[in-house]
């Protein structure tokens, strides 16, 4: 019995289930990142992470309950941390990377649902995510159509569902609503978090963001470099443990992870051999434990320099301006950092794919392979007008469609495969 388990059943967790999770993830971990080779040594710190994902840090967050601070659970990057650090708060991303218990989860939603959906519901009803059971506020967020009318079904099952307003066009009224979401957004954290939030603990949390941010930035520019210094998968696990390690000590070991890149690139000494084919990976989000395609990309001959995705660069891009003298011109700057989001649930959406190509260019990049989850209308039909122009462009595009499933990996690679051969060729 693990030093855990008093935790996780005090937590509500079915004990038996959320062991089998355990040892597939660890199974799972074993093989994808573990038997990568010349990783570098600042990754061990995110190994250790990983190992205690469900351990050391879900205590780290009920020890800081028992101090009154509160846990903020969210889906999506339209949450601002910033709003939740004010408050002394701790904002995590909840669990919905996984096909567990889609029986369970198809219960209660429709079997044609996008897989982060349905995983969503999956771990609630098997009762396997500590984070969502930690959760004082689960945050929901009108972005598709998915998400927006699954959040009905989801309220009644957790601690308190709050649901954030979002705009669908990017206009001047669309700006506004935002703005005063975001208001109604501070409002309950401070009522729940019984804390005010002031000039100075507004700029503390805007601080402690941008500092993360800015750190997984300093990756993404290291990535740039060919032989790149380390591989798409294991970047991707940093920007997946972005959601739910403590801020600091995240752009702590973030910040050490690249000085050894930065030595690495100097020595010219990377992961895979230098001209190796340079993709960019741009689409829905892929969150713990999805790790399938860039999994099969790099163990085709590719490896993966950039992700246009909320778990990447659309997640991170922007920072927010921390130099505001009052607490609404601070909110008045969240906003505006958080209205650049060009999440395919906007429309019309054309920053997104300027910045597809600008990340095909500025990462040295050979093709796009993009990737949309089954039943993801925003992304799935993006996808299609996004391949004519970056085709158009002489951009190499693989279009994916896929689900958290392994039935079809093997044709997945073969995709892949046959995209690589195209590259060489061109
Ligand atoms: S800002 S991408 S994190 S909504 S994959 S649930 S869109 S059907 S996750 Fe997302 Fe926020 Fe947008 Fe980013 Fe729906 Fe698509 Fe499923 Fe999705």
């Amino acid at each position: 019995m693990s030093d855990y388990t008093q935790m996780w059943s005090d937590l509500g967790l079915d004990l038996a289930g959320h062991d089998a999770l355990l040892s597939v993830l660890g199974g799972a971990y074993q093989d994808i990142f573990l038997s990568q080779k010349n990783r570098p040594e600042g990754m061990e710190y995110f190994d250790f992470v990983m190992s205690e994902v469900h351990g050391l840090r879900i205590k780290e967050l009920m020890e800081a309950r028992d101090q009154g601070r509160i846990v903020v659970g969210s889906y999506c990057v339209f949450v601002p941390e910033e709003l939740v650090l004010a408050v002394d708060g701790i904002s995590v991303g909840l669990c919905a990377g996984a096909e567990f218990n889609f029986e369970g989860a198809e219960e209660v939603v429709p079997r044609n649902l996008c897989p982060l959906i349905k995983s969503a519901f999956g771990f609630k009803r098997g009762l396997v995510c500590p984070y969502l059971e930690a959760s004082d506020i689960v945050v929901g967020e009108n972005t598709c159509d998915g998400k927006k009318k699954s959040y009905e079904i989801l309220a009644p099952m957790v601690n308190d569902l709050y649901v954030v307003d979002l705009p669908q066009m990017k206009s001047d009224s669309g700006k506004k609503l935002l703005r005063e979401e975001y208001r109604a957004f501070m409002a309950k954290l401070e009522d729940k978090s019984a804390r005010q939030i002031t000039l100075d603990s507004l700029k503390k949390g805007i601080a402690v963001t941008n500092a993360k941010r800015q750190a997984v930035k300093r990756l993404a520019e290291l990535r740039k470099a060919d032989p790149a210094p380390i591989s798409g998968l294991d970047a991707l696990l940093v920007n997946q443990i972005f959601f739910y390690d403590d801020p600091v000590r995240f752009t702590a070991s973030v910040n050490a992870l690249c000085d050894e890149l930065e030595e690495r690139v100097k020595k010219g000494e990377g992961v895979f051999p230098k001209g190796t084919p340079r993709l960019v990976i741009s689409g829905c989000p892929m969150a713990v434990p999805n790790w399938k395609v860039p999994f099969i990309v790099e163990s085709s001959g590719a490896v993966i320099v950039g992700e246009e995705s909320c778990v990447g660069e659309r997640g991170t891009r922007w920072l927010t301006a921390g130099d505001g003298t009052s607490v609404e011109e601070l909110l008045d700057a969240i906003t505006e950092r958080y209205f650049n989001i060009d999440c395919a649930v906007f429309t019309p959406n054309p920053s997104r794919l300027q910045h597809i190509e600008e990340m095909f260019g500025s990462y040295n990049a050979r093709g796009i392979v993009h990737y949309s989850l089954q039943f993801c209308h925003p992304y799935i039909v993006e996808s299609g007008p996004v391949e004519n122009d970056l085709e158009g462009s002489g951009i190499p595009v693989l279009r994916l469609e896929t689900d958290y499933s392994q039935e079809d990996t093997g044709q997945i690679k073969t995709r892949v495969e046959a995209f690589l051969e195209r590259i060489h060729k061109e």
